[in-house]
């Protein structure tokens, strides 16, 4: 039934196309682009929709074994948000607030501050962050990450569907109008109340060394509609360009006795956001997606995605980076606390639907594609190995190979997107 759905959709997304051709977002005016978002089928979402395809032909023809456990009959498929109806908006919603009142499983001296199951994953992503990002396993521990976490809410907070995800460029002009921003009871809340006015930008990739600086938008303050107005904030920061964040009781990056402890320190807060249109209207938008999609190689995406080469040079922040600081806030804006914003795994899961789409493109070739080392933005490192273990400290039990998860449709997974 669900493979049908998906064939269905993706056939009508592939008709749309031929019957709808978007006008180039980069000529259309400004004031149009909003309309235009809603409106037109997004060429990303083509790519998307053709990878779909592709994937379901691949396993079928040359993963016969795994085609046995995994195939349209028993796949999983993740949504974007707006597909959700009411009821499964709510039951998600209920189902991550359950996570923040489960206890933590990270012992206490691991990780002082985490309070509840959901802080095991947010301390795990502290913990790691030089392990994992702009590294040859970004995209697979990331994919891992995502996946461990719907996992944990469907087993332990029963919550029965599936992961959803927040498609960049459909809201790239007016990401408050979003479903999952706008605020309302089913949104993951919405734009932060006017806040942290002593600061005018935001600076990427530092304040103190501004690339890019995303001006200040009208939050920047405590979340105080939707359902996550009260949502506890108990870890980091540890590198944030907000500079209205408390610092966490473990902050000294020069204390030998604070080692592993950076940032997981308790620091109760409520949940900041600067939502920001200046940011995802520039580089979350379709023309900057399709883009990405139709990079040519491995090294390529990899560079694109995470900001270019060098990185956010010539204006260019990339859709990992654009994501985060679509939210921006505290702890959005933050490289390692970015997780403790439940909206996180939204953007993850469009983060790794880009990938998947890339790589379903041409499957043959770039299925097991990799690029990268395993010391963050240190190219002289040894480069990641497809037998690379990964481990997901005290939020997900066991260890899997970067091999593992370079497909939807192996290793522990068996999902797809539409
Ligand atoms: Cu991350």
């Amino acid at each position: 039934m669900r493979a049908v759905a998906v064939f269905l959709a993706v056939a009508l997304c592939a008709q749309g196309a031929v019957i709808d051709a978007r006008d180039d977002p980069s000529t259309t005016p400004f004031d149009k682009r909003e309309a235009a978002s809603f409106t037109g089928i997004l060429q990303s979402d083509v790519l998307a929709g053709i990878a779909a395809i592709n994937q379901q032909i691949y396993q079928a023809t040359s993963a016969g074994s795994q085609w046995k456990k995994c195939n349209p009959m028993n796949i999983v498929v993740r949504r974007e948000w707006s597909a959700f109806s009411k009821t499964e908006k709510k039951n998600y919603i209920q189902a991550v607030k359950c996570m923040s009142k489960l206890p933590p499983k990270t012992p206490k001296a691991k990780c002082p501050g985490c309070k509840n199951r959901f802080d095991d994953f947010l301390g795990t992503h502290i913990n790691q962050t030089f392990a994992i990002h702009n590294t040859g396993n970004f995209l697979a521990w990331h994919r891992w990450f995502t996946w461990a976490y719907e996992q944990t809410l469907r087993n332990e907070c029963g919550y029965k569907g599936y992961q959803p995800y927040h498609n960049w460029a459909r809201w790239a002009y007016n990401p408050m109008a979003s479903p999952s921003l706008d605020g309302s009871d089913t949104s993951m809340g919405g734009n932060g109340e006017k806040g942290c006015t002593n600061q005018s930008y935001y600076g990427i990739p530092t304040n103190m060394d501004p690339q890019i600086q995303i001006p200040h938008g009208s939050g920047g303050g405590c979340v105080k509609s939707g359902p996550f107005k009260d949502w506890p904030v108990n870890l980091g920061p540890v590198f944030t360009d907000s500079l209205c964040t408390p610092p966490n009781p473990y902050s000294n990056f020069s204390d030998p006795a604070q080692a592993g402890l950076l940032g997981l320190g308790h620091n109760p807060r409520c949940l900041k956001r600067d939502i920001s249109a200046w940011t995802s209207s520039q580089w979350t938008n379709d023309a900057m997606v399709t883009k990405l999609l139709n990079s040519p190689d491995i090294k390529t995406f990899w560079y694109d995605m995470q900001g270019g080469n060098p990185a956010f040079a010539n204006n260019f922040m990339g859709v990992h980076t654009a994501g985060h600081f679509t939210v921006g806030g505290d702890p959005g804006s933050d490289f390692f606390t970015s997780p403790g914003d439940p909206w996180f795994y939204f953007h993850h899961a469009q983060i790794d639907r880009a990938w998947w789409t890339w790589q379903n493109l041409q499957p043959k070739d770039r299925t097991k594609a990799l690029y990268g080392t395993i010391v963050i933005a240190d190219p002289t490192a040894p480069a990641t190995k497809l037998t690379d273990s990964m481990n997901l400290g005290y939020a997900y039990p066991g260890t899997i190979t970067v091999e593992d998860a370079m497909s939807t449709m192996g290793g522990p997974f068996c999902y797809t997107y539409i």
